[in-house]
């Protein structure tokens, strides 16, 4: 099944985090990262005083399920060091299931597609550098309500070193 995660991160080395995350999806079983975007400097969205982040999204290809994936995901950002203090607050790393395929859930753990994917310039502007395809959302929805607000290029995904 074909996957989208939305990453972030304002903690630290933000570029060796994202690399670390990326490294960490490879190693998951049944799991390969197939193509990442480009890389954004964003403003911070939901608690103003911390740092600005780095996002990107990640398309993986995988053979986990949607609930197993999110715990894979959930179990990286710990073993990368994400504790939580302040909701919203700065991370070192945050990996957030937006798309399972043409999957919807909501479940009190799950819900698909992310609930706020469409509302975050954050997601819209990476999402949109992969050729991602979704029954449930359309490339022309996401361009229609990108503002581009808030959300600067900082580098080509080519810094990032992917092998499986
Ligand atoms: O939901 C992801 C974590 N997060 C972010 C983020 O990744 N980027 C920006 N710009 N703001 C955010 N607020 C939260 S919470």
């Amino acid at each position: 099944m074909k996957a989208y995660l939305g990453i972030g991160t304002n903690i630290g080395d933000r570029m060796q985090n994202l690399q670390d995350a990326l490294d960490s999806l490879n190693l998951l079983p049944m799991t390969s990262v197939i193509d990442t975007s480009n890389v954004y400097e964003t403003d911070p969205v939901g608690y103003d005083n911390q740092d600005d982040f780095l996002n990107i999204v990640v398309e993986v290809e995988t053979e986990l399920n949607a609930d197993n994936l999110l715990g894979a995901c959930l179990g990286i950002e710990s073993g990368l060091g994400r504790v939580r203090i302040i909701k919203n607050g700065p991370r070192i790393i945050d990996i957030d299931l937006l798309l399972y395929g043409d999957e919807t859930k909501d479940t009190k753990t799950l819900i698909l597609p992310h609930p706020r994917m469409m509302e975050r310039n954050f997601v819209l502007k990476p999402l949109l550098d992969l050729d991602f395809q979704c029954a449930l959302i359309s490339r022309k929805n996401a361009e229609e309500l990108l503002t581009d607000e808030g959300v600067r290029f900082y580098c080509s995904k080519d810094k990032f070193l992917i092998s499986k």
